[in-house]
Order: structure tokens, then sequence, then C-alpha cells
């Protein structure tokens, strides 16, 4: 019954239809099932064949369009559920989180800000397409401990390099540890620009933000 849920769950993003994605998702919490399972194994996977899809020619940029709007749809009925989990977690630090300039993906970045805000840290979320000098303002700002660069694009990836070499500049890069994220960066990525580390999905997030913090 409830791989029926997250297979349909799939389904409806894949069949472009997002009013029955956040139907479906309701009913999976209604079901009493986890959130990040719902997220794992029915939204991420629908997702993930929408881009193949559009990265084959079979689909097209309103697909993407429709297809975020269900799982954003969705993500607003698992946050409170992901928040509600960690209540009682202890303060940890201070988190400023974003997607880098010219790239306007924000769904795995505010499944990564909402897990690391659950999980203890006080999180500023600077949204999407942001600038350097944003991220380098806003650490210095908070004080923040921790901060987290999420990019979904080969050709925004890049930035990454520059916000922690903005913040070399700055003289503020020993105060801060440095997260990078999103479907093409890689640990070997990490490295190479001097990040702190890497983590391939929220959850993992939530692992290196309090290892980094430790
Ligand atoms: Co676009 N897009 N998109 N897109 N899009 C991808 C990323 C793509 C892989 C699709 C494809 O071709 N197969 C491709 C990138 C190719 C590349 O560069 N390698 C692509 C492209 C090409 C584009 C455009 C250029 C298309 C065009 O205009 N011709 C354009 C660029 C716009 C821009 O940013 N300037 C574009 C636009 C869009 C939409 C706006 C339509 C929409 C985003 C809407 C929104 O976010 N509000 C969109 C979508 C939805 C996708 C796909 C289909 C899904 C992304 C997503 O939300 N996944 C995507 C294909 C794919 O990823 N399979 C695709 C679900 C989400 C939970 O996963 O974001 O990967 P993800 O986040 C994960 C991990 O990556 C990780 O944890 C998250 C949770 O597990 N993570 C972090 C992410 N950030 C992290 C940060 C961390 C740690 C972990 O620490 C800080």
């Amino acid at each position: 019954m409830s791989n029926d849920l997250l297979e349909q769950i799939t389904a409806s993003l894949v069949d472009s239809d997002p009013d029955g994605t956040a139907e479906l998702t309701r009913q999976a919490i209604g079901a009493g099932m986890e959130p990040m399972t719902i997220i794992d194994r029915g939204l991420v996977p629908g997702m993930d064949i929408v881009g193949e899809k559009f990265r084959t020619g079979e689909y097209f940029l309103p697909h993407l369009i429709i297809a975020a709007s269900g799982m954003k749809q969705s993500m607003e009925l698992l946050e409170p559920e992901l928040s509600r989990r960690g209540e009682k977690a202890q303060t940890l630090g201070t988190a400023v989180i974003g997607t880098v300039k010219g790239d306007i993906h924000e769904i795995g970045k505010s499944l990564v800000a909402t897990m690391i805000a659950a999980n203890g840290f006080q999180v500023h979320d600077l949204g999407v397409d942001v600038p350097t000098e944003a991220f380098v303002a806003k650490v210095k700002e908070t004080g923040a401990n921790l901060l987290g660069l999420s990019a979904l694009l080969t050709t925004t990836m890049t930035a990454q390099r520059e916000i922690i070499e903005a913040l070399e500049e700055a003289g503020i890069r020993d105060q801060v540890k440095v997260m990078v994220g999103g479907a093409p960066v890689s640990q070997e990525w990490a490295r190479t620009i001097g990040a702190d580390g890497y983590a391939e999905d929220a959850v993992g997030a939530v692992e290196l933000c309090k290892e980094l913090v430790a």
C-alpha cells in the first residue's frame, strides 16, 4: 500500500499532475509515512525521471516547471513534519545557505535548509540566484559558522569557488565552514575549490554539518 502511494507520487510528477502530487503526499502523511521516505522514494525519483526526459529531448521546459510546482506543493506539506521531528534538537550553530548566482534551482537547497534547521541550526536562507557579495555580507552580519552553497548547473558551480575566494579576500574564511552540494557537484570538486565538505543529499548534509561544527 505504502509502496503503491510512493509509486503514484513518482508517476504524478512524471505525468505533470501537480495537484495529484500534493493530494497523494497528503495521503502518505495521513498514512503515517516518514517525510524523508516520501521525499527520497516518491518525489526525488519523479524529479529525476522528468530531468532525464528533459535531457533526452522528450520533455520541454514547461514539464520541468510543472513538476517543480508539484514538488514545491508537496514540500510545503512536508516541511512542518520535518521541523516537528527536530523540535527538541539543541542549537548547533548558525548557517547561511543559498543557491549561487545565475542559478534558480530552489527545491534541493530549501530541503537542505529545512533539514539543517530541524537538526539544530539557526538558518538564514538567502534564496536563489544569490550574488557572491550577499553570501559574504550575511556571513559577516550573522557571524555564521557554516555556509551552504547549492548549485544545480555545470555553468554555475564555478560560483562556489568564487565565493570561497571572496571569503578569503574578506578575511573571514577561517570563521566559517563551507559545505557545497547540488547535482553536478562532487567530493572531488569540493576538494579542488577548497570547500570544507560536500554532501550528496539532505540527510548527508545534516551529518556533514554536525561533523563540520563538532
Ligand atoms: Co533545471 N536543470 N534547468 N529546472 N532542473 C536540471 C538541474 C538538469 C540536470 C536537467 C537535465 O538536463 N537533465 C539540467 C542541468 C544540466 C547541467 O548543467 N548539468 C537543468 C537545466 C539545463 C536547466 C535550464 C538551463 C533549462 C533551460 O532553461 N533550458 C534552466 C536553468 C535556470 C537557471 O537556474 N538559471 C532550468 C530551469 C529549471 C526550472 C526553473 C524549470 C526548475 C527549477 C524550479 C525550482 O527549483 N523552483 C528545474 C528543475 C525542476 C530541474 C530538475 C528536473 C529537478 C531539480 C530538483 O528540484 N530536484 C533537474 C534534473 C534533476 O536534478 N534530476 C534540472 C529535486 C531536488 C530535491 O534535488 O535539487 O538535486 P536536488 O537537490 C538534492 C541534492 O542535489 C542535494 O540535496 C538535495 C536533496 O537531496 N543538494 C545539496 C542540493 N543542494 C545542496 C546543497 C548542499 C548539500 C546538498 O549543501 C549546501
